[in-house]
């Protein structure tokens, strides 16, 4: 060393030494995001050439996620998949030139919903701000799912979508202040924690490419990876945080979930694993579907999976309760959806979808009987009887879902007859919209099913003692008339049996992908004509709220309404309106997928 040089030096050298402590810094840090050394062959799957590096940790005081000691470290890892992803079937149909006249239309309905955003959105800075939810009417904030701003996350993409730039940057860097590491409530909701923040925050960043959305959804990903911290590795879906955190009792997944929990973080952990290079929530998920698929034949409608399962003794076959419906869909919403986030690389969601849709059509589709004979289908329940399946004639709200995912299973595995389902299904929750009587479709219905799918004729006396059979000895002096009138019984319903709407996405979801797949601009009219139903019923003065009973009029001519609007009016109903009102390139299908919450993740190219 020659120290005569040294002043000369100095800069050089402290620049060295800089680089080198930068350097030991990231190794550090990358090696605690890395999968467990040795347990995945090379890192060469990774979608990335620069794999995620994340923030340099200041001491902050604050808990994190990943320094929790493991108390079941895994042996192995499974890697995403290798390979280009597979050329799939294009997916929305191919728009050709609009006219003058329709542009306007179309225009000044997506400005009348991207006005109804911007009403909410500011009452909820103005008043909620940074808490889970706004109250519509009192104007209250509401902490219903762990205290981190749900309504924030769940619409930092919308913003961006809406081109609400100023207030999607407003909205980022408050987010970059949630703490993950502690939550106002003792038990936390994994499932809602999974589609509704680390969906958010993924779609935030694939959107924009900021990167503190990635490090926020890495925070989510560590937190949710440690509820997995089991003997065999299955989630724990209503997770007592605060135990996991102190990290001294061991967890076990319990012996009693909802399949649509443990069969719903697929489509969130994979894009994680893809953005991140970090292959232990693709591991995560693909522990569960082996799970799925293990148990698929052995269920007791064999390719479906009952509401209830077992992930403590991995038991899916006791159960006799099936559904497309709540506490199912997106279980079956996210194969589809998985094989083409994985571009097509893992063949097993094909199989999961095809043997579960199968048997979806044989058991739970059901076509109603109504008095114009329309060609639709409801999603039904089944009961798996000693003596057979049993069908309860039940349409959900929460089904319409599925008429987007037969659409786009039907294109993306190249079978037309689940894109005529779709349409279908579509068509039935439709239906349902225009015949009530304000507009709007309730939570739950019963309906007289057809004993054919093919041809059904309106029979009024089948109708009628239906009806009589759904309402029991309560009406035991009331002519049919009478019963209808009482209970508010659109022609077809034979019975109402939850007649609330709480401003739910899944009809326009589903319009929404039937238009984009289809062309048919006259699901653009059928959405407009839901939107201003939709908006008549729920409009206050602060945003919207929920209704109780969409049978009800009031004083006013309408239902009363609920003090409450859930984050997904933001994050997806109205995302669903605004879109289906774009140029059919913003969000495509071909370019992205959306989670159960409707948040856009970037498909492999
Ligand atoms: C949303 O949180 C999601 O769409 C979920 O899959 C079902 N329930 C609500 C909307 O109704």
């Amino acid at each position: 060393m020659d120290f005569a040089n040294l002043p000369r030096r100095w800069p050089w050298l402290v620049g060295l030494a800089l680089f080198s402590i930068f350097l030991l810094y990231h190794l550090h840090e990358s090696r605690s995001l890395s999968p467990t050394p040795n347990t995945v062959a090379d890192d060469s799957n990774s979608p990335l050439t620069n794999p995620y590096q994340p923030p340099p940790v200041s001491d902050d005081g604050h808990f994190h996620w990943e320094h929790r000691p493991t108390h079941y470290p895994l042996n192995s890892l499974t890697p995403l998949p290798t390979g280009q992803p597979k050329p799939l079937p294009r997916v929305q149909h191919s728009f050709g030139p609009e006219s003058a006249a329709d542009r306007e239309v179309r225009l000044s309905r997506q400005s009348k919903v991207k006005e109804t955003l911007i009403k909410a959105w500011q009452s909820y800075r103005i008043h909620a701000w940074m808490y889970d939810e706004l109250s519509p009417i009192s104007g209250q904030p509401r902490t219903s799912f762990g205290g981190w701003a749900a309504t924030l996350v769940d619409t930092l993409d919308t913003l961006w979508i809406m081109d609400l730039k100023d207030e999607f940057k407003e909205a980022a860097a408050a987010a970059v202040h949630i703490q993950f590491s502690t939550s106002t409530e003792s038990t936390v909701n994994m499932f809602e924690t999974n589609i509704r923040y680390l969906g958010g925050f993924l779609a935030a960043y694939d959107l924009s490419g900021d990167e503190r959305m990635l490090h926020k959804a890495v925070e989510v990903g560590n937190m949710l990876l440690v509820a997995f911290d089991t003997p065999n590795h299955m989630p724990i879906s209503r997770w007592q945080w605060k135990q996991a955190a102190d990290g001294i009792e061991k967890q076990v997944a319990p012996g009693f979930m909802l399949v649509s929990e443990l069969g719903s973080f697929s489509v969130e952990f994979t894009r994680l694993s893809q953005v991140t290079g970090d292959h232990r929530w693709y591991d995560a998920i693909d522990r569960i579907t082996k799970l799925f698929e293990s148990q698929q034949q052995k269920t007791k409608i064999p390719g479906l999976w009952p509401v209830v399962v077992n992930p403590k003794d991995m038991d899916m076959t006791s159960d006799r309760a099936f559904t497309l419906g709540g506490m199912s869909d997106s279980l079956y919403e996210y194969f589809p959806k998985e094989y083409v986030l994985l571009g097509g690389l893992n063949p097993v969601y094909e199989r999961l979808y095809q043997r579960s849709m199968a048997a979806s059509i044989e058991h739970l589709l059901f076509r109603p009987m109504t008095p114009t004979n329309a060609d639709i289908l409801f999603g039904g329940d089944a009961r798996a009887e000693d003596s057979g399946v049993a069908l309860e004639a039940r349409g959900q709200h929460l089904t319409c879902f599925a008429g987007g995912m037969f659409a786009l299973g039907g294109r993306i595995f190249s079978n037309p007859e689940h894109v005529n389902i779709g349409r279908k299904l579509t068509d039935a929750c439709v239906w349902a919209y225009e015949n009530m009587s304000h507009g709007v479709m309730p939570e739950i219905a019963h309906f007289v099913p057809c004993p054919s799918k093919q041809d059904c004729t309106w029979d009024t006396a089948i109708y009628d003692a239906a009806v009589l059979e759904r309402t029991g000895s309560s009406a035991e002096n009331l002519s049919i008339d009478e019963i209808l009138v009482q209970k508010h019984l659109p022609p077809g319903f034979t019975d109402i049996d939850d007649r609330r709407y709480i401003l739910r996405p899944e009809a326009i979801e589903s319009v929404f992908i039937l238009y984009r797949i289809t062309g048919d601009k006259s699901y653009q009219d059928v959405a407009w004509r839901m939107f201003e139903s939709i908006l008549n019923l729920t409009s206050t003065e602060l945003a919207n709220a929920a209704i109780p009973d969409v049978t009800a009029t009031g004083s006013d001519g309408k239902p009363p309404k609920d003090d409450r609007m859930e984050s997904f009016w933001l994050a997806e109903t109205l995302k669903y309106f605004y879109l289906i009102f774009s140029e059919p390139d913003l969000i495509s299908l071909d370019q992205y997928v959306l989670n159960t919450e409707a948040h856009p993740l970037r498909r492999p190219t």
